[in-house]
């Protein structure tokens, strides 16, 4: 018998765990956490087991599938599938034009290091503006804040939390997400050390979350009421203290133009709105000056709701204005080993062009997902004809998935780039499967830059792929040579080529070898203030105040006049994550989905009694876009007026392949999140939230 231990980073979410796997004759028979991995030191979840179903499962395509006239699916080789497409893409653009073909990257994307290499060169080949991505529906505002305060969109301060005295929590869940624009295995223990020191952690959540159950300090709050919260914690902080930090004072400009923006909004003006008291909203504000030091942090429900840009925003401006940005135990920036902003300089990444049809504006070279499915259904000239999906189910992850399930049926040709026939790939004319999970190299191009201490680690493959198969990096690589005509017979470069350029340039000098070397990975130490040399601001000045936000804050203020709705007669529909899901793709996977149905709509015992609902009732949840279908769960943990359905499932649509999934299909929330729902300021799709009817079946 022979027994090999591979260690690896797992790919599967952004705390990437380091791993030993146990391979056994060909067959991974154990999956432990690496006790010596820099970064998470011992740490997995249940997730980690899931890579070897991925891997062995029967599901799994592996060959290019085309679909036939009748509708069924027939095997054909790679060099057909590649010329089909290209031919299909290029008569597509001659006819309608170069817009016509349209691109949607999924979320495993920024997760393989061959696609973050390769499909920059991909997408420039196909010489479209009709590019979305799972951005819009996640981080965007997170990105737009740091593009406008810092002058880059990936300068996003993380959350020194192995170090902080005060962590405050809004709209983050890490216990079960494991941590988001905050690469920090084991947040468990991060959050008991916090209290062990003698510090606090203070969660502003809807629901009481697994991580406000751990948490010093919980707060209710009413969805979408967060800008109010922050502005009135600065109005406190600006008006009531005396700010003086050398950071605010030497490197930022703008401060006295805050104080002004943030004057009306005393705690007794937002209380109502926000659901939290004066009293309460000013001793948080005042913790939080007084702690020693500390960091806010504001994740997807900051994000995906009607005010996340402002949101963002304003939880840099609060760690800015109390001394706690770039310091020791407060927001902090990494210095990555491949580090794409050390030559970046700043140029505008927003509003360059706009959608056709409802003329939002691109971010970083994207358009808002929620405006897809109109570009598809809309007629004329620069309409999306063909699509194509990389690594994403935008069916179940984007708003009106019922819109978009019309608007891809549509299509005049669709390539999906993914290794599962699914909700979304099911509209394809041809899916390209690439190597995936253990079948492939990993060295996080994306989550080092986000990570909580920097570090540096590759994998290499545990299992070869098969002789039939194709590495992402192929498929995009093949695709772009066709497509930009190039002179020549196809050269391949693996990823490992580039990575290692990037990381001899870079501040440590390493190299794939030296990595290699090493494989549970590279300590680089904690993370150190950087600025200003870090800001990409020629001038070095941090924007604490920009005209885009001032503008936004009239739109929040037209909702703060308004009297607070009646949370009596509607709800507002928030989503949650469990640690055994994973988006939408990981349900065929046994092993984390046996067990109590997670696909429940949570709902508070007390609006529960008034509507005489009973617990697993089947009930019917509505809003402007449609309705589903689902049994109800009832408890304390979330408060009145708010009910909460997961996102990822609804594996009950027509022509899918997925054999566990389909057993546990569940209900699409995004049958019920509306596409005409945005944060006006950045275009983010609102997925938290939404307001909702529910009735007795
Ligand atoms: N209501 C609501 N909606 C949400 C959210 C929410 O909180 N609430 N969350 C949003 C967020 S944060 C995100 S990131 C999006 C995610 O949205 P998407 O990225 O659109 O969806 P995923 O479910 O991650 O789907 C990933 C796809 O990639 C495929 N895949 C897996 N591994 C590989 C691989 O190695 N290569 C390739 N080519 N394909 C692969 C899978 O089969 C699947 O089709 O969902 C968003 N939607
Ligand atoms: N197990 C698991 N892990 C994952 C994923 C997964 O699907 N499953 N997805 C991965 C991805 S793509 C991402 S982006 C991250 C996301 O990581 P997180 O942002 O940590 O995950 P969520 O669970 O969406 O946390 C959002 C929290 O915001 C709360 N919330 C909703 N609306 C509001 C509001 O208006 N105000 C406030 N203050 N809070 C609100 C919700 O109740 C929830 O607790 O997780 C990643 N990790
Ligand atoms: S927390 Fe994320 S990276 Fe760590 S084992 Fe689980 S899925 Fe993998
Ligand atoms: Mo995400």
């Amino acid at each position: 018998m022979t027994s090999l231990i591979h260690h690896r980073a797992c790919n599967l979410c952004e705390a990437i765990c380091g791993l030993e796997i146990t391979v056994e004759n060909g067959t991974v028979t154990r999956i432990e956490g690496d006790k010596n991995d820099p970064l998470s030191k011992g740490y997995l979840c249940p997730k980690a087991y899931a890579l070897k179903d991925i891997y062995e499962d029967p599901n799994r395509l592996k060959q290019p599938i085309r679909k036939r006239d009748d509708g069924s699916w027939e095997t054909i080789g790679w060099d057909e599938a590649y010329d089909y497409i290209v031919q299909n893409l290029q008569n597509i653009q001659a006819k309608w034009g170069q817009n016509a073909v349209g691109i949607y990257l999924g979320n495993p994307s920024v997760h393989n290091v061959g696609t973050t290499l390769n499909v920059p060169a991909f997408i420039k080949s196909l010489k479209t503006k009709n590019i979305f991505s799972a951005t819009s529906l996640d981080q965007l505002p997170s990105h737009f804040a740091a593009w406008a305060m810092f002058g880059h969109p990936l300068l996003i301060p993380i959350p020194d939390v192995s170090r902080t005295d005060f962590m405050l929590i809004m709209g983050g869940n890490p216990l079960a997400s494991n941590g988001s624009l905050m690469t920090a295995p084991d947040m468990g223990s991060h959050l008991k050390n916090i209290q062990k020191r003698g510090g606090k952690v203070v969660v502003v959540d809807p629901r009481r979350t697994e991580t406000a159950e751990k948490a010093t300090e919980h707060h209710f709050i009413r969805p979408a009421s967060d800008v109010f919260l922050l502005l009135a914690m600065l109005n406190v902080i600006l008006w009531e203290t005396i700010p003086q930090h050398p950071i605010l004072k030497n490197h930022t400009e703008g401060v006295e133009f805050l104080a002004q923006a943030v004057t009306e909004f005393t705690p007794e003006s937002v209380e109502n709105q926000v659901g939290m008291s004066a009293q309460t909203i000013r001793a948080l504000a005042m913790s939080f000056v007084n702690a020693k030091s500390a960091v806010a942090y504001g994740r997807m429900g900051l994000s995906v709701q009607k005010f996340g840009g402002l949101c963002q925003w304003l939880i840099n401006c609060l760690n800015i204005v109390t001394g706690n940005l770039d310091r020791v135990g407060g927001a902090m920036f990494t210095s990555p080993a491949l580090d794409i902003l050390a030559q970046a300089k700043f140029r505008t990444v927003h509003g360059r062009w706009h959608s056709r049809v409802r003329g939002l504006p691109e971010t970083l070279g994207e358009l808002p997902t929620s405006v897809l499915a109109e570009e598809i259904l809309t007629e004329g000239e620069g309409q999306i004809k063909a699509m194509i999906t990389n690594a994403g189910n935008p069916i179940l992850s984007s708003p009106n998935g019922q819109q978009l399930d019309k608007a891809f049926e549509s299509l005049e040709f669709m390539v999906a780039i993914d290794i599962y026939l699914n909700e979304t790939t099911r509209h394809a004319n041809i899916i390209l499967p690439p190597a995936t999970g253990l079948e492939t190299a990993h060295y996080d191009t994306t989550f080092h830059i986000l990570a909580i201490k920097n570090t540096a680690k590759y994998s290499p493959p545990v299992f070869q792929k098969q002789e039939n198969q194709r590495y992402d990096w192929e498929i995009l690589q093949n695709l772009t040579h066709r497509l930009s005509n190039t002179e020549g017979a196809y050269a391949p470069e693996p990823p490992e080529k580039k990575l290692d350029l990037g990381l001899r340039f870079g501040a440590y000098q390493l190299s794939v070898q030296q990595l290699l070397d090493n494989p549970s990975g590279i300590d680089l130490g904690d993370l150190k203030p950087v600025l200003p040399q870090r800001l990409v601001f020629e001038d070095k000045k941090i924007r604490l105040v920009h005209d885009v936000f001032l503008k936004d804050l009239e739109r929040a203020k037209g909702v703060l006049k308004n009297t607070p709705p009646q949370y009596q007669k509607d709800f507002q529909l928030i989503g949650r994550r469990h640690l055994r899901d994973n988006n939408s793709w990981m349900h065929n996977s046994e092993k984390l989905m046996k067990g109590k149905n997670r696909c429940t709509v949570l709902m508070n015992k007390t609006d529960a009694e008034s509507l005489q609902i009973i617990d697993k009732q089947q009930i019917k949840v509505s809003s402007r876009v449609g309705s589903v279908e689902l049994p109800v769960e009832i408890t304390d943990d979330i408060m009145q007026g708010v009910v909460s359905i997961p996102h990822g499932y609804g594996h009950n649509r027509k022509g899918i392949k997925l054999d566990v999934a389909e057993k546990y299909a569940g209900v699409s929330i995004n049958d019920l999140t509306d596409e005409m729902d945005i944060d006006e300021l950045t275009g983010n799709a609102v997925l938290n939230g939404v307001w909702v009817k529910i009735e007795k079946i």
